[in-house]
């Protein structure tokens, strides 16, 4: 029997340059910090061994720093075995990277760099496919197929791809057979590369990233803790929650008459989450002018609670009525303006293009004018 965390995607060192202010720092510690939830994790489960199947660093050339920590990190838990797989990010074309880890790898640290068979004791062996290159251009796990390991042993497969054409990468070319467990007799087949866990058989998974890097797989952060009785059982999988940070995507189609900032205050995380949270927020439906100025500066209102909250409203329409051009103003210049700007919306005439900006500047108005009044 044997019982080990499979996780994959750390991606150490992320950058996260398109966030601004603390926040890339922010989420580039909590990768390393990763580490220390995977080991607590092994703790109490009783896991021996953590499988990182692949893109355990972000780039072929990581910051010193982010190497030696990740490294003094990995040590400081031993007895927990480490098991470091190269992947597309981190493939063996970065030779250096390898050889600086293998020069400086703690005991309870395992590089696997080769097509080869590894002793997991346990009576477990692991097939290892480590990325050759970013692109490989083949499928290597195909290697695990003729690879013999003694009878009544325990087969695992650890691998790092797309099974079908999605790809974090976006390219299909280095397609992993989706049934390799089948074929090549393996008991688990531990994938890297998708960051959001998937099962694609009961003896094959996709563990996710520990700590989430993106919006679009809107899943918290993960890893697995696999359980192995005998060579020929299936799997026993659970899911072990590592990330600090949860990134949401939030749509919210509002419909005229709704009460908008009651809506959005039900759709939001609870507060104490938020610094953990990034949001992208999508607003779409109609809104009375009121609404919609009332929608806006509860989500500026709320901005400073998170991590990030990035609003997209470009299909949030407002609907105007003759209340709402009275409230910007009864008679006089900006009445005048309000007044054509409506026309220009409502008329069938224009572009819908045109229409949409005339409607949009309407809004724009109102808002100002609310503003000023208050
Ligand atoms: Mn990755």
């Amino acid at each position: 029997m044997i019982r080990f965390i499979h996780s994959s995607d750390l991606h150490l060192g992320k950058r996260f340059g398109h966030l601004g202010g603390d926040l890339p720092g922010r989420l580039r510690e909590a990768r390393h910090g990763v580490l220390s939830r995977l080991a607590g994790h092994a703790r109490d489960t009783g896991a021996e061994t953590i499988l990182l199947a692949g893109d355990t660093f972000d780039t072929e050339t990581p910051a010193p720093d982010i190497r030696r920590q990740a490294l003094v990190e990995m040590a400081r838990h031993a007895p927990i075995r480490w098991v470091i797989l190269p992947g597309n990010h981190d493939s063996l074309q970065a030779s250096q990277l390898w050889a600086s880890l293998k020069a400086e790898a703690p005991p309870n640290v395992i590089l696997a760099v080769e097509a080869r068979p590894i002793e997991l004791g346990g009576r477990a062996v692991l097939l290892p496919a480590p990325c050759t290159t970013r692109r490989p251009g083949r499928d290597l796990t195909e290697w695990m197929d003729a690879a013999a390991t003694p009878e009544g042993t325990l087969r695992i497969g650890l691998a790092h791809g797309p099974i079908q054409s999605f790809s974090e990468e976006g390219s299909g070319a280095d397609i992993l057979a989706p049934d390799r467990a089948r074929r090549a007799g393996l008991d688990y087949l531990a994938l890297g590369d998708w960051h959001g866990a998937m099962t694609v058989d009961p003896r094959t998974r996709y563990s996710g990233a520990p700590e989430p890097d993106r919006f679009k797989h809107d899943r918290p952060g993960e890893a697995l803790l696999i359980r192995l009785d005998a060579p020929g059982a299936l799997p026993e999988a659970a899911s072990l929650p590592t990330a600090s940070f949860s990134w949401r995507v939030l749509e919210l189609h509002l419909m005229n008459g709704e009460d908008a900032v009651g809506t959005l205050a039900s759709r939001l995380p609870p507060p104490d989450a938020r610094r953990q949270t990034l949001v992208q927020l999508s607003v779409t439906g109609t809104v009375r002018l009121a609404d919609r100025t009332a929608l806006l500066e509860a989500v500026a209102h709320a901005v400073p609670e998170f991590a990030h909250l990035a609003l997209d409203a470009e299909g949030l329409i407002s609907e105007c009525e003759v209340e709402d051009l009275d409230r910007i103003d009864r008679a006089g210049a900006l009445r005048e303006a309000a007044d054509a700007l409506l026309r220009r919306s409502e008329d069938a005439g224009l572009a819908g293009s045109e229409r949409e900006i005339a409607r949009a500047a309407l809004a724009r108005l109102y808002a100002l004018s609310q503003t000023v009044a208050a």
